[in-house]
């Protein structure tokens, strides 16, 4: 039974028959604690992290203290590596929690709660989280790690979060740290809409395709996030989509992302943008004001999009705005198939509006930042920073443009050393994921 405080319960009474939402609640949940907690406290805080999802309701907060979780449900029985933690209302998920906070703010260190698949000498999970409902989840500051959903009977994809039947994710402040799956081994989601921002995905690796995500006729937006040795055996080393979610545009909105050392086995290294035949629209990805330098595939160091001459109105389709492309393998392929290229440094060049080929100068070579001075400063075009559209602020303002870079600098800003390029009024943007 839903606990409902004093206060609220005479306001309902006194409100006659008018419907009034239930309060959002609060649960919370420790590792260390004992087991008979009921989560409305720190003091008698659960010890088990789908204690609190099964108490929760739609618009509910779970807080975490920082610390491993594994999980224990059995999706299907008797088998242990079906063990999911499995997320079937539309919760908020928050990590990293010292274990006094009285705000949803955690002050442990971040990304600290680990959602961990590894479940000792008995085995690894196939998924460490399963979605299952079409409310909107969101799960912010931890890092999942550990899922193989490569042997998953089942389903091959997803081994940190498995999303297959719809509904809305957003992922925050996430890290995906070496998961497996035959495709999509970090995130593998269908017919879905995700909002993913200031995430981390590191050495996660796909047997086939989508070395982190895979998305099958979904949408949504991908901001200020970094890819890292992430790897496929087929295509999209990093992120693969084919389709998109019926009544949008486009498949995938990636902004402000740096793409490094990501790797696919013969397409398109850090995307893959599949066509789909049929009455589902070929995938449709915008990738503006991004880095991708050091990735390698054989065809598409940087993206790919599927090019099927016979059947044109199916292949996949990738606009390219103000982004640095640089130094990764065969050059004269980092962009393969359709690629609507504007405002970008492309080494060897790129047919399109604004476009370079003259090196970034990056200020530290592992970083993909721009140095002062370097031509791709004050060289873009503001129009996709202009809006908003994933309220990546969170101030409820989606008309607004995006004031700032994948670190928190602001964008926008000059660079007096260099001579200002784009479009269209000073102070310019730069290309790539960072202003300097
Ligand atoms: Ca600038
Ligand atoms: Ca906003
Ligand atoms: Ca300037």
């Amino acid at each position: 039974m839903r606990l409902v405080p004093l206060v609220c319960s005479l306001a309902i009474l006194a409100s006659s028959a008018e419907a009034l939402p239930l309060p959002q609640s609060v649960y919370r949940v420790d590792y260390g604690a004992p087991s008979n907690g009921d989560g409305l406290s720190w003091a008698t805080a659960f010890q088990h992290l789908d204690d609190a999802i099964a108490a929760a309701f739609d618009g509910d907060e779970i807080w975490v203290t920082s610390g491993t979780y594994r999980p224990r449900v059995e999706t299907q029985p008797g088998i242990l590596s079906s063990s999911s933690i499995v997320i079937n209302r539309g919760v908020r998920i928050i990590g990293s929690f010292a274990g006094n906070e009285t705000t949803h703010t955690p002050t442990g260190p971040s990304r600290s709660t680990s959602l961990d698949g590894n479940l000792g000498f008995i085995g690894t999970a196939f998924h460490v989280v399963t979605i299952q409902t079409a409310s909107k989840v969101r799960i912010e500051n931890c890092t999942i790690l550990g899922g193989q959903a490569q042997s998953d009977p089942t389903n091959d994809g997803g081994g940190g979060i498995t999303m297959l039947n719809g509904g809305a994710l957003m992922l925050v402040d996430d890290e995906f740290f070496v998961c497996d799956a035959a495709n999509g081994a970090a995130l593998d989601a269908a017919s879905a809409f995700v909002n993913i921002r200031n995430c981390l995905f590191t050495y996660n690796n796909a047997a086939n395709g989508g070395g982190a995500i895979r998305l099958a006729n979904s949408s949504g937006f991908l901001y200020f996030s970094r890819f890292e040795l992430n790897s496929a055996g087929v295509r999209g080393g990093a992120i693969h989509t084919s389709g998109l979610l019926s009544g949008q545009s486009d498949t995938l909105s990636v902004v402000g992302c740096v793409f490094n050392g990501n790797v696919a086995g013969t397409e398109g290294a850090c995307g893959y943008v599949e066509g789909v035949v049929g009455a589902i629209p070929a995938a449709r990805m915008r990738w503006s004001s991004c880095t991708f330098f050091g990735n390698d595939a054989p065809a598409g160091g940087a993206i790919a999009a599927e090019y099927n001459p016979s059947q044109p109105a199916n292949m996949g389709v990738s606009f390219v705005t103000n982004c640095i492309i640089w130094n990764n393998s065969y050059i004269k392929h980092q962009l393969a198939g359709r690629q609507f290229v504007e405002y970008s440094c492309v080494q060897l060049g790129h047919p399109g509006v604004g476009n370079l080929s003259v090196k970034p100068t990056f200020l530290d070579p592992t970083t993909g930042e721009q140095d002062w001075g370097s031509v791709t400063n004050d060289a873009g075009h503001y129009l996709p920073l202009n809006d908003d559209p994933a309220d990546v602020d969170e101030d409820g303002v989606t008309a607004e443009p995006i004031a700032f870079d994948l670190v928190g600098n602001p964008r926008f800003a000059d660079d007096p050393s260099v001579v200002d390029t784009g479009c269209c009024s000073a102070p310019m943007c730069d290309m790539g994921a960072f202003e300097r």
